[in-house]
């Protein structure tokens, strides 16, 4: 059997390398529950040498090298993952179950976050400052924060690791990069193009391991100088405290529970192919997943109806088929974990107003897409992140209660208002605790759109042209001007 499976190395210190163990692990295809690749089983005597790699480049070529240089080659990376948009997308869809036409579409817009980030590259100013004494000089430069940790999730793999990458390169970083264990091909596919696009070795480094363990070595590793997140909450809340240990840091990138907020003088239509889009594609395991519907009463019944009835047609099959609108659950533990939410919801007294079920007839991790209504702000499936095709509708009546309504669980990652209202829609989206707003929209993120969380949903934002200040450090240098000696007792 391991001779069919695909085999993948990491990449440290511009090498490709196995393990330092020799061992290695199966990755599985969701779709045919079969393992599809080999990947290395790296530990934390692996993650040592990939920082130690990174600190290296720091000191190196890399670490010299202007922001035009950088720029560069991160053009060279963005035009290389295009070129190679296909082999990366099948990857991904082999790894976790996404469709072929999500993931190619993924793929092609990626390379525009290192186009985007390298226009930055070059652009990152110091600014002169005014000293009230007039014998200094006084100017901030723009440093890299040094060697980054960036450790991501199954869902979106390579999109999720961009976030980081992208920013971090342009800042002048080198990046010690940890994908998920559910999902690690597609990183280690990426992880070829760096070469290619010519990164001295070590400035970019993918350790893969199958137990949670890396991550976490990576997360506290004292080499490190900032740690960027993207998964569970209770996940990032560990990242932290690791990170926290050697003060450095975070970006954490976490759960949500977003609402989408439906006014009974919205185009019910649109709505319901937006709250379609926002919890079905990519089969609701998207952190910004639209998986509350708060509605107004007036209007619950209809709009159920229309979401209930396109849910009934979506089609679930092969991943790689282009007719297939929704894929499998992307692995074993999350599929028990949706079905173990829909049994809690039905004990709770949800109605199930379509699916509810696993499908079983296609092999595989398939859920039917689930509307479940007769559910309530204090509902575990309207509290809790279900990461699975599983919508939640309940009623409001006045604008402060849907605002109530939609701020109510520990989340606020992102959410939504669907009305024809301007002055309302713009009142609400003022109003919802949430680090993104869409107004008669759902799911749409872009290089120079700010993305990220507030309360449990994380810390920072990813995305923008801010995010590149994340990776840096503010240094303020001091020029005295005058050639005096100064009195040594007094500051300034
Ligand atoms: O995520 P984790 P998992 C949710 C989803 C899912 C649940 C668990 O509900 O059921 O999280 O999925 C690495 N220190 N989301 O276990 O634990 C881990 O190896 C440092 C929502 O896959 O968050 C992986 O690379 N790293 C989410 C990464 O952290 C550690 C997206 C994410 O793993 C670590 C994915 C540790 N102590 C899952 N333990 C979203 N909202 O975007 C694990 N890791």
């Amino acid at each position: 059997m391991t001779e069919q499976l695909e085999q993948f190395r990491m990449l440290i210190e511009g090498k490709a390398v196995d393990a330092i163990s020799g061992r290695t692990f199966e990755s599985e295809n969701p779709f045919t529950g079969q393992p599809w690749a080999l990947i290395p089983d790296g530990g934390p005597e692996d993650v040592d040498a990939a920082v130690q790699a990174a600190r290296g480049a720091l000191d190196g070529e890399w670490g010299t090298m202007t922001g035009f240089g950088r720029a560069r080659l991160m053009r060279l990376l963005g035009d290389l993952i295009t070129v190679n948009a296909d082999r990366l997308a099948r990857l991904e869809v082999n790894d976790s179950g996404k469709l072929y036409r999500e993931m190619i579409g993924q793929l092609n817009g990626l390379g525009g976050w290192y186009q985007y980030y390298a226009g930055l590259a070059d652009k990152l100013e110091g600014r002169q400052i005014p000293s009230p004494n007039p014998n200094y000089l006084v100017y901030t430069r723009r440093e890299p924060v040094g060697v980054v940790a960036a450790i991501t999730p199954w869902n979106s793999p390579l999109l999720l690791m961009t976030w980081k990458l992208a920013p971090a390169l342009a800042a002048g970083c080198t990046v010690v990069i940890k994908p998920s264990e559910h999902a690690p091909a597609s990183t280690l596919g990426f992880a070829e193009l760096i070469e290619q696009a010519g990164f001295p070795p070590g400035v970019v480094n993918v350790v893969t391991g199958s137990s949670r363990e890396t991550g976490a070595a990576l997360a506290g590793h004292p080499g490190v100088d900032k740690v960027a997140f993207t998964g569970s909450t209770a996940t990032g809340r560990a990242v932290a405290h690791a990170a926290a240990e050697n003060l450095n840091p975070v970006t954490l990138e976490l759960g949500g529970k977003s609402p989408q907020v439906v006014f009974a003088d919205a185009d019910l239509a649109a709505a319901a192919n937006g709250v379609v889009a926002g919890v079905f594609a990519a089969t609701g395991q998207t952190c910004m997943a639209g998986s509350r519907l708060v509605v107004h009463a007036d209007v619950h019944d209809e709009l159920v109806r229309l979401v209930a009835e396109r849910a009934s047609r979506i089609k679930l099959g092969d991943p790689n088929d282009p007719e297939t609108e929704m894929g499998p659950v992307a692995n074993g533990p999350q599929y028990r974990k949706v079905l173990g939410y829909l049994e809690t919801a039905k004990a709770e007294g949800a109605t199930v107003a379509y699916g509810g079920v696993a499908d079983s007839g296609l092999g595989g991790y398939f859920v039917q897409p689930t509307v479940l209504t007769g559910v309530g702000p204090a509902s575990t499936v309207v509290r809790e992140e279900v990461f699975g095709p599983v919508l939640s509708a309940y009623t409001f009546t006045t604008e402060d209660e849907a605002v109530k309504l939609a701020n109510d669980p520990p989340y606020g990652l992102a959410g939504s208002v669907w009305t024809n209202d301007v002055r309302r829609a713009h009142r609400v989206a003022a109003r919802i605790k949430a680090g993104t707003v869409w107004i008669n929209a759902y799911r749409v993120v872009a290089p120079s759109v700010p993305f990220g969380g507030y309360k449990s949903s994380g810390l920072g934002r990813e995305n923008g042209v801010d995010a590149v200040n994340a990776y840096t450090e503010n240094k303020s240098v001091w020029v005295e001007l005058s050639g005096q000696t100064r009195d040594p007792f007094t500051l300034g």
